[in-house]
């Protein structure tokens, strides 16, 4: 498991040389910045549950037979397994987001993802678009500029984008 420094140390330790100016720079430029960070995070942990619960009533809305008899999330151990791995999937965004590095959620969650669900014959296609939503509704919490210092948080935001839209894709 990397965070942004760790992955530095380690390209560079890889190819025998020392830390770029260039990637002292971007480091520089996250820890000016690591407050955002911190915050986005905090909020979007402290909403989890409503991050996964408007996700998921979205998910049901657009996609009943998934509740419908017979369906994925049909009878309430299916749903309340469908609810945790929605929850989990959050979780590792924001493990990924604050260590500012994908390869905790690449290989602690999504690794073999799609093979497990393929096996359980749960439709990975599913799962992505529920994951889109918990992208919308996390970067609608995250990115809200009422009560707290406003800034720039663009950059961060579609950081964290992107690791919602690569646990999409690891599954869908
Ligand atoms: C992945 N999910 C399920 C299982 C596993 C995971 C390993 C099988 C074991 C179990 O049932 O608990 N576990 C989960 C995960 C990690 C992990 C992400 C990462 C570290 O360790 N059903 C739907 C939706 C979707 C869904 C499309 C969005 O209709 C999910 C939620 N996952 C779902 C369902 C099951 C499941 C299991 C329904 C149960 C399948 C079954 O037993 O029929």
């Amino acid at each position: 498991m990397f965070d942004a420094f760790t992955k530095v140390v380690a390209q560079a330790d890889t190819q025998g040389t020392m830390v770029s100016d260039s990637q002292l720079d971007a480091l520089s430029a996250m820890v000016g910045d690591g407050n955002k960070r911190i915050d986005a995070v905090n909020r979007i942990t402290g909403s989890s549950s409503a991050i996964v619960a408007a996700a998921a009533r979205s998910l049901f809305a657009d996609q009943p037979q998934l509740i419908a008899p017979g369906g994925n999330a049909y009878t309430n151990r299916r749903m309340a397994a469908c609810l945790r791995d929605m929850e989990i999937i959050l979780r590792y965004v924001t493990y990924a987001t604050f260590a500012g590095d994908a390869s905790v959620l690449n290989d602690r969650c999504l690794n073999g993802l799609r093979e497990t669900y393929v096996a359980l014959g749960v439709p990975g296609s599913s799962v992505a678009a529920g994951v889109r939503k918990m992208k919308d509704a996390a970067i609608a919490i995250a990115n809200d500029p009422n009560g707290i210092t406003r800034g720039d948080c663009s950059a961060l935001m579609s950081e964290i984008g992107s690791y919602f839209d690569l646990a999409a894709n690891a599954v869908g």
